[in-house]
This record gives structure tokens, sequence and C-alpha cells, in this order.
């Protein structure tokens, strides 16, 4: 009878308990700004600005003591400027908001097709020099695969399109030939047309 309480009292308790692996600890939060990036971003004159916002750091840290000369986006890219907010009343995390060019990000992940999440990391070193990693998913949201002619759907005349440029060398509708790569092996070719034509015909 005991054993049987006992392990009534283990069940109760282990669907109690919350089923993140947090171990109550609160987890980093780390947010963008666009929370989207396009592909067709890249394109833009004028380079665009990213937020990326660190708080509730892990641990005894704070956003306070992370070195912002260290960060790096993807291992990779630098962050160009930085800008630390404390709240001195206490009611609120302090708070790094990163700034970086989305158009480095996005060529970063580029070529894109469709709706993706991928992965992001945020790493660095505090000032007692720690060493930290965050990772995250960012969202994404690239062209079309196919849509040669950028009209939104694909049809037809990416068919004709993707022929006229394979076969009468006219130029795409558009800067990069990647876009006609519809088999993703990094050469567009009449394989390509090929695929093109039975998403048309056959999908
Ligand atoms: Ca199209
Ligand atoms: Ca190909």
């Amino acid at each position: 009878m005991k054993n049987l309480i006992l392990t009534l009292m283990i069940l109760v308790i282990a669907i109690a308990i919350p089923t993140d692996d947090t171990c109550g600890q609160t987890p980093i939060s780390l947010t963008f700004s666009p929370d989207t990036l396009f592909a067709y971003m890249d394109g833009a004159i004028d380079p665009i600005e990213a937020l990326i916002t660190l708080s509730d750091m892990p641990g005894e840290h704070t956003t306070s003591m992370i070195d912002p000369t260290t960060l790096r986006i993807n291992e990779t890219l630098l962050p160009h400027s930085w800008e630390l907010h404390i709240d001195s009343i206490g009611f609120s995390p302090d708070k790094l908001i990163i700034t970086i060019t989305a158009n480095d990000l996005i060529d970063f992940y580029a070529p894109f097709y469709d709706v993706t999440y991928q992965p992001i990391t945020i790493t660095g070193h505090y000032h007692d020099g720690t060493s930290f990693e965050f990772s995250s998913d960012i969202l994404l949201r690239g062209h079309a695969s196919g849509d040669l002619n950028h009209d939104r759907s694909i049809d037809i005349l990416d068919m004709v399109c993707l022929i006229r440029w394979l076969f009468e060398s006219q130029e795409l509708p558009f800067s990069d030939p990647v876009q006609a790569d519809m088999n993703k092996d990094g050469s567009t070719n009449t394989t390509d047309l090929v695929a093109l034509i039975r998403i048309i015909f056959f999908k």
C-alpha cells in the first residue's frame, strides 16, 4: 500500500513539474526587430538596420557585464553599434540592443526560398572573461522557388522565362539566376527546366 501511495505521489509531482529543461532558471530573452527578414531587403539601396535585443542573462550575469566589442552574430558578423538600457528602478531587466546590417544577415542565409526558420547564434564574452553563446531561430521569407518573374505564382510564364534564358540568352527578369536553380545543385540548366515543368503541369 505504501508503495502504491509513493508511486502515485511521484506521478503527481512528475505531472506538476514544468516540461521545460531550464530547471526553473529564467531563459534568456532574445528578440529581433524586424521579426521577419525578407530576401528582397538585400536589394535595398540603403542598408537596413536590424536590432537584436538581449535581456535576462542566465546565472549571475547581466547585459551590462557584456563586453560589446566581443559580440559576434553567427560567429562572423560584427554589430555596428550597441546600446545598453539599464533600469535603475529595477522593474525590468537590463537589456542590450545590438544593431546590425540586415543586408549582411540576409547574405549569410541566402539563397533561401519561401518561409523558413534558420538558427542564429550570438556569441561573446562578459567583462570578467566568461564566454557565452545564445541561440535562437530567425524567421526568413525568401522568394518562391521557381517564381522567375516575381509575380508570386509559378506558372507557364516562368517556364517561358527560363526557356528564353537557356536557349535564347535572354536575361531573366531578376538579377540572380540562382532563383532558377530548381534542384539546388548550384547551376541552372535544362534539368531545372524539367523540374519547373513538372511543378507547373504535374504538381
Ligand atoms: Ca511567376
Ligand atoms: Ca540546377
